[in-house]
Protein backbone atom coordinates (compact mmCIF):
# COMPACT_ATOMS: atom_id res chain seq x y z
CA UNK A 1 0.00 0.00 0.00
CA UNK A 2 1.21 3.11 -0.99
CA UNK A 3 2.40 5.55 1.98
CA UNK A 4 0.27 8.71 2.13
CA UNK A 5 1.31 11.94 4.11
CA UNK A 6 2.81 11.40 8.05
CA UNK A 7 3.71 12.82 10.74
CA UNK A 8 6.97 12.18 12.32
CA UNK A 9 6.28 12.24 16.38
CA UNK A 10 9.90 13.11 17.82
CA UNK A 11 10.34 11.31 21.13
CA UNK A 12 13.79 11.91 22.08
CA UNK A 13 12.92 14.08 24.71
CA UNK A 14 10.49 11.57 26.07
CA UNK A 15 10.92 7.99 25.14
CA UNK A 16 15.01 9.35 24.60
CA UNK A 17 14.75 10.51 28.26
CA UNK A 18 13.64 7.11 29.70
CA UNK A 19 17.02 5.76 28.05
CA UNK A 20 19.28 4.58 30.81
CA UNK A 21 22.39 6.95 29.93
CA UNK A 22 19.77 10.20 29.54
CA UNK A 23 20.46 12.80 32.22
CA UNK A 24 19.55 16.07 29.64
CA UNK A 25 19.91 19.60 31.24
CA UNK A 26 17.62 22.66 29.60
CA UNK A 27 20.31 23.28 27.68
CA UNK A 28 21.13 20.13 26.18
CA UNK A 29 17.73 19.71 25.19
CA UNK A 30 16.92 23.17 23.54
CA UNK A 31 20.25 21.95 21.49
CA UNK A 32 18.19 18.99 20.69
CA UNK A 33 14.48 20.38 20.23
CA UNK A 34 16.25 22.85 17.86
CA UNK A 35 18.22 20.52 16.20
CA UNK A 36 14.92 18.55 15.13
CA UNK A 37 13.04 21.29 14.63
CA UNK A 38 15.32 22.44 11.99
CA UNK A 39 15.84 18.95 10.81
CA UNK A 40 11.93 19.05 9.82
CA UNK A 41 10.08 16.56 12.05
CA UNK A 42 6.62 17.64 12.92
CA UNK A 43 6.48 17.37 15.86
CA UNK A 44 8.55 17.10 19.36
CA UNK A 45 7.38 15.00 22.51
CA UNK A 46 8.22 16.28 25.92
CA UNK A 47 8.55 14.69 29.31
CA UNK A 48 5.85 14.35 31.29
CA UNK A 49 5.80 17.72 33.68
CA UNK A 50 3.89 15.37 36.44
CA UNK A 51 7.63 13.92 36.40
CA UNK A 52 9.84 16.70 38.01
CA UNK A 53 9.80 20.77 38.99
CA UNK A 54 12.61 20.60 35.93
CA UNK A 55 10.61 18.71 33.77
CA UNK A 56 7.85 21.38 34.24
CA UNK A 57 10.17 24.41 33.29
CA UNK A 58 11.69 22.24 30.49
CA UNK A 59 8.02 22.03 28.39
CA UNK A 60 7.54 25.77 29.30
CA UNK A 61 11.28 27.07 28.15
CA UNK A 62 10.75 24.71 24.84
CA UNK A 63 7.29 25.55 24.58
CA UNK A 64 8.31 29.03 24.79
CA UNK A 65 10.90 28.95 21.87
CA UNK A 66 8.70 29.44 19.33
CA UNK A 67 10.05 26.60 16.95
CA UNK A 68 7.98 25.02 13.57
CA UNK A 69 7.45 21.89 15.15
CA UNK A 70 4.29 21.64 17.52
CA UNK A 71 5.05 21.09 20.47
CA UNK A 72 3.66 17.85 22.97
CA UNK A 73 4.27 16.65 26.47
CA UNK A 74 2.98 13.31 27.86
CA UNK A 75 0.90 12.45 30.57
CA UNK A 76 -1.23 9.93 32.26
CA UNK A 77 -4.72 10.07 32.00
CA UNK A 78 -5.60 12.18 34.89
CA UNK A 79 -7.58 15.36 35.54
CA UNK A 80 -4.53 16.45 37.28
CA UNK A 81 -1.69 15.78 35.13
CA UNK A 82 -3.84 17.41 31.91
CA UNK A 83 -4.03 20.54 34.09
CA UNK A 84 -0.26 20.43 34.81
CA UNK A 85 0.27 20.20 31.11
CA UNK A 86 -2.02 22.51 30.05
CA UNK A 87 0.04 25.54 32.29
CA UNK A 88 3.13 25.23 30.19
CA UNK A 89 1.89 25.94 27.20
CA UNK A 90 2.64 23.36 24.60
CA UNK A 91 0.21 22.31 21.71
CA UNK A 92 -0.50 19.47 22.29
CA UNK A 93 -1.16 16.57 25.26
CA UNK A 94 -0.29 13.09 24.58
CA UNK A 95 -2.49 10.83 26.62
CA UNK A 96 -1.80 6.83 28.14
CA UNK A 97 -3.37 4.41 29.80
CA UNK A 98 -2.36 1.02 30.00
CA UNK A 99 -5.02 -1.70 28.83
CA UNK A 100 -3.57 -5.07 28.87
CA UNK A 101 -4.18 -6.84 31.24
CA UNK A 102 -1.14 -7.34 33.54
CA UNK A 103 -1.41 -3.75 33.49
CA UNK A 104 -3.99 -3.35 34.76
CA UNK A 105 -3.80 -5.79 37.04
CA UNK A 106 -0.42 -5.15 38.11
CA UNK A 107 0.38 -1.17 37.22
CA UNK A 108 -2.99 0.87 38.10
CA UNK A 109 -5.53 -1.80 38.64
CA UNK A 110 -8.43 -0.46 36.51
CA UNK A 111 -11.02 -2.16 34.76
CA UNK A 112 -12.04 -1.34 31.08
CA UNK A 113 -15.17 0.75 32.20
CA UNK A 114 -13.19 3.18 34.33
CA UNK A 115 -10.44 3.27 31.63
CA UNK A 116 -12.81 4.57 28.97
CA UNK A 117 -14.68 6.82 31.36
CA UNK A 118 -11.56 8.23 32.47
CA UNK A 119 -10.18 8.92 28.64
CA UNK A 120 -13.52 10.45 27.79
CA UNK A 121 -13.32 12.55 30.80
CA UNK A 122 -9.68 13.79 30.50
CA UNK A 123 -9.91 13.99 26.24
CA UNK A 124 -12.96 16.50 26.79
CA UNK A 125 -11.02 18.15 29.14
CA UNK A 126 -7.97 19.15 26.77
CA UNK A 127 -9.97 19.66 23.83
CA UNK A 128 -12.06 21.85 25.84
CA UNK A 129 -8.84 23.78 26.36
CA UNK A 130 -8.24 24.25 22.98
CA UNK A 131 -4.96 22.01 22.89
CA UNK A 132 -4.76 19.16 20.30
CA UNK A 133 -5.03 15.70 22.33
CA UNK A 134 -4.24 12.07 21.34
CA UNK A 135 -5.19 8.79 23.48
CA UNK A 136 -3.01 6.01 23.59
CA UNK A 137 -3.40 2.41 25.35
CA UNK A 138 0.27 1.48 26.84
CA UNK A 139 0.89 -2.28 25.90
CA UNK A 140 -1.93 -2.25 23.24
CA UNK A 141 -0.50 -5.53 21.34
CA UNK A 142 -1.36 -7.51 24.64
CA UNK A 143 -4.67 -5.73 25.26
CA UNK A 144 -7.74 -7.46 24.40
CA UNK A 145 -8.06 -5.78 20.52
CA UNK A 146 -11.93 -5.38 21.34
CA UNK A 147 -11.03 -3.30 24.28
CA UNK A 148 -8.79 -1.33 22.76
CA UNK A 149 -11.00 -0.72 19.78
CA UNK A 150 -14.22 0.37 22.19
CA UNK A 151 -11.70 2.84 23.83
CA UNK A 152 -10.48 4.32 20.73
CA UNK A 153 -13.97 4.74 19.29
CA UNK A 154 -15.13 6.28 22.73
CA UNK A 155 -12.46 8.77 22.65
CA UNK A 156 -12.83 9.63 18.92
CA UNK A 157 -16.35 10.36 19.61
CA UNK A 158 -15.66 13.27 22.41
CA UNK A 159 -13.68 14.42 19.44
CA UNK A 160 -9.77 13.44 20.14
CA UNK A 161 -7.36 14.34 17.29
CA UNK A 162 -5.46 11.09 17.06
CA UNK A 163 -5.13 8.00 18.84
CA UNK A 164 -2.22 6.17 19.71
CA UNK A 165 -1.28 2.35 19.29
CA UNK A 166 1.96 1.33 21.45
CA UNK A 167 3.93 -1.61 21.29
CA UNK A 168 5.22 -1.10 24.44
CA UNK A 169 6.96 -4.28 25.12
CA UNK A 170 8.43 -4.68 21.20
CA UNK A 171 6.24 -7.98 20.70
CA UNK A 172 4.51 -7.24 17.57
CA UNK A 173 5.21 -8.22 14.39
CA UNK A 174 5.03 -6.07 11.06
CA UNK A 175 1.81 -7.73 9.48
CA UNK A 176 0.10 -7.65 13.26
CA UNK A 177 0.70 -4.08 13.33
CA UNK A 178 -1.05 -4.07 9.90
CA UNK A 179 -4.10 -5.84 10.88
CA UNK A 180 -4.30 -3.53 14.63
CA UNK A 181 -3.78 -0.37 12.54
CA UNK A 182 -6.36 -1.53 9.76
CA UNK A 183 -8.78 -2.44 12.64
CA UNK A 184 -8.64 0.72 14.20
CA UNK A 185 -8.63 3.08 11.07
CA UNK A 186 -12.35 1.19 10.51
CA UNK A 187 -13.83 2.19 14.02
CA UNK A 188 -12.15 5.71 14.22
CA UNK A 189 -12.37 8.93 12.05
CA UNK A 190 -9.33 10.39 13.87
CA UNK A 191 -5.74 10.55 12.72
CA UNK A 192 -3.66 7.37 13.99
CA UNK A 193 -0.23 6.98 15.54
CA UNK A 194 1.92 4.26 16.08
CA UNK A 195 4.66 3.75 18.51
CA UNK A 196 7.09 0.87 18.45
CA UNK A 197 9.75 -0.70 20.67
CA UNK A 198 12.80 -2.84 19.35
CA UNK A 199 13.28 -5.70 21.94
CA UNK A 200 13.08 -8.25 19.13
CA UNK A 201 14.49 -5.88 16.61
CA UNK A 202 10.72 -5.17 14.55
CA UNK A 203 10.75 -1.47 15.53
CA UNK A 204 11.43 0.55 11.86
CA UNK A 205 9.43 -2.40 10.58
CA UNK A 206 6.58 -2.57 12.49
CA UNK A 207 6.60 1.50 12.22
CA UNK A 208 6.67 1.09 8.68
CA UNK A 209 3.59 -1.49 8.22
CA UNK A 210 1.73 0.96 10.75
CA UNK A 211 2.37 3.51 7.92
CA UNK A 212 1.16 1.45 5.03
CA UNK A 213 -2.09 0.21 6.49
CA UNK A 214 -2.74 4.09 6.99
CA UNK A 215 -1.13 5.35 10.49
CA UNK A 216 -0.71 9.70 9.83
CA UNK A 217 2.09 9.70 12.69
CA UNK A 218 4.96 7.55 13.96
CA UNK A 219 6.97 7.72 16.91
CA UNK A 220 11.09 8.06 16.92
CA UNK A 221 13.42 8.95 18.69
CA UNK A 222 17.27 9.71 17.87
CA UNK A 223 19.46 6.94 17.82
CA UNK A 224 16.20 4.85 18.62
CA UNK A 225 17.19 5.69 22.62
CA UNK A 226 14.23 5.03 25.21
CA UNK A 227 13.40 2.28 27.69
CA UNK A 228 15.68 -0.97 27.45
CA UNK A 229 17.17 -1.20 23.97
CA UNK A 230 14.70 1.26 22.58
CA UNK A 231 11.99 2.30 19.92
CA UNK A 232 12.36 3.29 15.95
CA UNK A 233 15.24 5.25 15.49
CA UNK A 234 14.77 8.32 13.06
CA UNK A 235 17.43 7.89 10.92
CA UNK A 236 16.89 4.33 10.66
CA UNK A 237 13.07 5.22 9.78
CA UNK A 238 14.34 7.59 7.09
CA UNK A 239 16.48 5.38 5.26
CA UNK A 240 13.24 2.48 5.34
CA UNK A 241 11.12 5.19 3.90
CA UNK A 242 13.59 6.71 1.38
CA UNK A 243 14.30 3.14 0.24
CA UNK A 244 10.54 3.17 -0.69
CA UNK A 245 9.91 6.44 -2.12
CA UNK A 246 12.42 9.39 -1.54
CA UNK A 247 10.10 11.82 -2.07
CA UNK A 248 8.66 10.81 1.12
CA UNK A 249 11.54 12.32 3.14
CA UNK A 250 12.89 14.99 0.84
CA UNK A 251 10.25 16.96 3.47
CA UNK A 252 13.52 16.72 5.91
CA UNK A 253 16.98 18.14 6.01
CA UNK A 254 18.71 14.81 5.40
CA UNK A 255 22.45 15.70 5.91
CA UNK A 256 21.71 16.71 9.61
CA UNK A 257 20.93 13.60 10.68
CA UNK A 258 24.38 12.79 11.02
CA UNK A 259 24.69 15.81 13.37
CA UNK A 260 21.67 14.41 15.49
CA UNK A 261 23.21 11.05 15.86
CA UNK A 262 26.54 12.22 16.88
CA UNK A 263 25.07 15.44 19.37
CA UNK A 264 23.02 12.67 21.37
CA UNK A 265 25.25 9.90 21.46
CA UNK A 266 27.59 12.26 23.18
CA UNK A 267 25.21 13.44 25.27
CA UNK A 268 23.57 9.84 26.15
CA UNK A 269 27.52 8.42 26.81
CA UNK A 270 27.30 5.95 23.68
CA UNK A 271 29.29 5.08 20.17
CA UNK A 272 27.38 5.29 16.76
CA UNK A 273 26.79 1.37 16.24
CA UNK A 274 28.83 0.80 13.23
CA UNK A 275 25.90 -0.83 11.25
CA UNK A 276 23.58 1.99 11.97
CA UNK A 277 21.60 2.61 9.28
CA UNK A 278 23.18 5.79 7.17
CA UNK A 279 25.63 6.85 9.60
CA UNK A 280 26.80 3.65 10.99
CA UNK A 281 31.10 3.76 10.18
CA UNK A 282 30.29 0.45 7.47
CA UNK A 283 26.77 2.20 6.11
CA UNK A 284 28.58 3.29 2.46
CA UNK A 285 31.53 0.81 2.64
CA UNK A 286 31.83 -1.61 0.01
CA UNK A 287 34.44 -4.93 0.36
CA UNK A 288 34.47 -7.80 -2.44
CA UNK A 289 35.86 -7.07 -5.72
CA UNK A 290 32.46 -7.89 -7.48
CA UNK A 291 30.67 -5.54 -5.59
CA UNK A 292 33.35 -2.95 -5.79
CA UNK A 293 33.81 -3.20 -9.18
CA UNK A 294 29.57 -2.87 -10.04
CA UNK A 295 29.57 0.37 -7.80
CA UNK A 296 32.36 2.12 -9.46
CA UNK A 297 30.24 1.72 -12.53
CA UNK A 298 27.34 2.46 -11.16
CA UNK A 299 26.17 2.94 -7.23
CA UNK A 300 22.62 1.85 -7.55
CA UNK A 301 24.42 -1.55 -7.99
CA UNK A 302 24.63 -2.24 -4.34
CA UNK A 303 23.22 0.89 -3.19
CA UNK A 304 19.61 2.09 -2.18
CA UNK A 305 20.82 4.89 -0.31
CA UNK A 306 22.76 7.59 -2.33
CA UNK A 307 25.22 8.37 0.58
CA UNK A 308 25.05 11.97 -1.28
CA UNK A 309 21.92 12.57 0.17
CA UNK A 310 22.62 12.11 3.56
CA UNK A 311 25.94 14.32 3.21
CA UNK A 312 27.96 10.97 3.44
CA UNK A 313 30.59 9.78 1.24
CA UNK A 314 30.90 6.03 0.02
CA UNK A 315 33.67 4.32 0.27
CA UNK A 316 35.70 1.17 -1.00
CA UNK A 317 37.73 -0.82 0.80
CA UNK A 318 40.74 -2.47 -0.90
CA UNK A 319 43.05 -3.56 1.22
CA UNK A 320 42.13 -7.17 1.57
CA UNK A 321 42.03 -10.79 0.05
CA UNK A 322 38.65 -10.30 -1.99
CA UNK A 323 40.21 -6.99 -3.63
CA UNK A 324 39.53 -7.32 -7.10
CA UNK A 325 41.23 -5.41 -10.50
CA UNK A 326 38.84 -2.88 -10.91
CA UNK A 327 38.90 -1.22 -7.32
CA UNK A 328 42.81 -1.09 -7.58
CA UNK A 329 43.07 0.82 -10.86
CA UNK A 330 40.25 2.75 -9.19
CA UNK A 331 42.82 3.68 -6.74
CA UNK A 332 46.01 3.50 -9.01
CA UNK A 333 43.97 6.53 -10.61
CA UNK A 334 43.75 8.13 -7.78
CA UNK A 335 47.27 8.11 -7.33
CA UNK A 336 47.97 9.08 -10.38
CA UNK A 337 49.55 6.03 -11.46
CA UNK A 338 49.34 5.08 -15.08
CA UNK A 339 49.33 1.12 -15.39
CA UNK A 340 48.67 -1.07 -18.15
CA UNK A 341 45.62 -3.81 -17.67
CA UNK A 342 48.20 -6.40 -17.18
CA UNK A 343 50.09 -4.00 -14.55
CA UNK A 344 46.58 -3.94 -12.61
CA UNK A 345 46.19 -7.37 -12.52
CA UNK A 346 49.59 -8.77 -11.55
CA UNK A 347 49.67 -5.87 -8.65
CA UNK A 348 46.16 -7.29 -7.56
CA UNK A 349 47.60 -10.58 -7.35
CA UNK A 350 50.57 -9.53 -4.95
CA UNK A 351 47.72 -7.83 -2.94
CA UNK A 352 45.95 -11.02 -2.54
CA UNK A 353 48.91 -12.83 -2.04
CA UNK A 354 50.04 -10.36 0.90
CA UNK A 355 46.68 -10.40 2.54
CA UNK A 356 46.37 -13.77 3.01
CA UNK A 357 49.75 -13.16 4.75
CA UNK A 358 49.03 -10.37 6.81
CA UNK A 359 46.18 -7.99 7.99
CA UNK A 360 47.01 -5.49 5.38
CA UNK A 361 46.19 -1.55 5.13
CA UNK A 362 45.81 1.22 2.28
CA UNK A 363 49.78 1.82 2.79
CA UNK A 364 50.58 -1.72 1.98
CA UNK A 365 47.84 -1.02 -1.35
CA UNK A 366 49.81 1.90 -2.61
CA UNK A 367 52.95 0.30 -1.97
CA UNK A 368 52.71 -2.68 -3.76
CA UNK A 369 51.01 0.27 -7.02
CA UNK A 370 54.43 2.20 -6.62
CA UNK A 371 55.94 -1.25 -7.24
CA UNK A 372 54.13 -1.98 -10.32
CA UNK A 373 54.21 1.89 -11.55
CA UNK A 374 57.13 1.30 -14.53
CA UNK A 375 56.59 4.87 -15.39
CA UNK A 376 58.07 3.45 -18.56
CA UNK A 377 60.47 1.69 -16.66
CA UNK A 378 60.33 -2.64 -17.02
CA UNK A 379 57.53 -3.79 -14.92
CA UNK A 380 58.58 -6.11 -12.06
CA UNK A 381 57.61 -9.92 -12.94
CA UNK A 382 56.47 -11.13 -9.51
CA UNK A 383 56.11 -9.94 -5.91
C1 LIG B 1 5.98 3.64 28.44
C2 LIG B 1 5.01 4.47 27.65
C3 LIG B 1 5.13 4.42 26.18
C4 LIG B 1 4.04 5.31 25.65
C5 LIG B 1 3.73 5.25 24.22
C6 LIG B 1 2.65 6.18 23.78
C7 LIG B 1 4.97 2.99 25.65
O1 LIG B 1 5.69 2.48 28.66
O2 LIG B 1 7.00 4.16 28.87
O3 LIG B 1 2.39 7.16 24.45
O4 LIG B 1 2.04 5.91 22.74
O5 LIG B 1 5.90 2.45 25.07
O6 LIG B 1 3.88 2.44 25.87
O7 LIG B 1 6.40 4.88 25.77
CU1 LIG C 1 7.61 3.63 24.68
Amino acid sequence: MAIQGFSIIESTLREGEQFVGANFTTEQKIRIAKALDEFGVEYIELTSPAASPQSFEDCKVIASLGLRAKILTHVRCTIEDAKLALQTGVDGIDVLIGTSSVLRQFSHGKDMKTIIRMGREVVSFIRDHGKEVRFSTEDSFRSDLNDILEAYAAVDEVGVNRVGIADTVGVATPLQVYEVVKKVRSVVHCDIEFHGHNDSGCAIANAYCALEAGATHVDTSILGIGERNGIAPLGGLIARLYACDRSLVMKYKLPMIRELDNMVADMVGVGIPFNNYITGITAFTHKAGIHAKAVLNKPETYEILDPHDFGMTRYISIAHRLTGWNAIKARAEQLNLHLSEAAIKAATAHIKRLADEKPIGLDDVDAVLRMYFTDGKEEPQNG
